[in-house]
């Protein structure tokens, strides 16, 4: 745990180690979230976060390991739960973790409206472009010929492009990076937690277990090369179009709205929130 003292202090060692297969790309992304937790000021989890996520290895992430209450829901209906949560406790950084299937497949009905309403949530979805847990199924995300269990001629949709929907959504930030962008992703991490309205990182992250035998990559460092190959962070001004390259990463928006809770409060309750923050 040397120069990773936020661990100690944010996860439950009596769990450890977690139940991700080895070079999970999750284990990654649960390290820098809570960096960027710890980089922000925070001294613990308990009492400012809660944590809410559905079914699926992704939705592991928070839970049973990081020392906050969380919950875990039906597959697909976290964004709802977290909704309700912030509701009714508004003064609480609520936070969903969840892969693609859950919150871009069966949930993104529910995905969409959060980011509409601009419910101030911060959600984390891991994109290892199947549905890992339950063997390799092709996802909203896989990409167009990629053969699974599911599609074994191969994909014969093109991928979904989940940021883009949510930036034409209304979300107040929208961001993407792989499991081989830490810096940037952290920092995202960082910028998610800070605003005040619906924000949304996506984070391609390796499944080697599932997926990269789909791609005849059996390496986690063979699919973090592959990331980095196939990747093109957008310049300002650039748009969010999926042009020749396959993964576009970036900040796609910041911006100011007001958040559905601070509304509910405010015009339906008569009261104002400025005194939780
Ligand atoms: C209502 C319902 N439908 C289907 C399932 C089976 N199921 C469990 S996890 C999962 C997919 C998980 O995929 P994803 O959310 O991408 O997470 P990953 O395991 O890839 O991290 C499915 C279909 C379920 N538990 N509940
Ligand atoms: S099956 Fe894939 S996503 Fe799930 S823990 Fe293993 S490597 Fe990670």
């Amino acid at each position: 745990m040397k120069g990773r003292y936020y661990l100690r202090k944010f996860l439950r060692e009596e769990h450890l180690p977690t139940k991700f297969c080895p070079g999970c790309g999750l284990g990654i992304v649960m390290n820098l979230f809570l960096k960027a937790v710890d980089e922000s000021g925070y001294k613990e989890l308990s009492g400012k976060f809660v944590f809410v996520s559905g079914i699926g290895c992704s939705a592991w992430i928070p839970s049973p390991y990081f020392k906050a209450d969380s919950i875990h829901v039906t597959h697909g209906r976290s964004i709802p739960v977290a909704t309700g949560i912030k509701l009714a406790k508004p003064e609480l950084k609520v936070v969903v973790f969840g892969g693609d299937g859950d919150l871009a497949g069966i949930g993104l009905h529910h995905l969409i409206f959060a980011a509409h309403r601009n419910v101030e949530l911060t959600v984390i979805m891991c994109n290892n472009m199947t549905y890992a847990m339950t063997g390799g199924q092709a996802a909203p995300t896989t990409p167009y010929g990629v053969k699974t269990v599911t599609t074994p001629y191969g994909k014969i949709s093109k991928e979904l492009d989940i940021s883009k929907i949510l930036v034409d959504a209304g979300s107040s930030y929208v961001a993407r990076w792989t499991t081989a962008h830490p810096i940037q992703l952290k920092k995202s991490f960082k910028k998610a937690l800070e605003i005040n309205g619906f924000s949304f990182v996506e984070v391609y992250s390796q499944c080697p277990t599932r997926f990269g035998k789909e791609l005849n990559m059996f390496k986690p460092v063979e699919m973090m090369e592959w990331f980095k190959r196939n990747s093109k962070v957008l310049k300002k001004g650039e748009t969010i179009e999926n042009g020749e390259m396959k993964l576009v990463l970036g900040e796609f928006v910041e911006r100011k709205r007001h958040g559905y809770c601070e509304l509910y409060y405010r015009n339906i309750l008569g009261e104002e929130l400025e005194k939780w923050r």
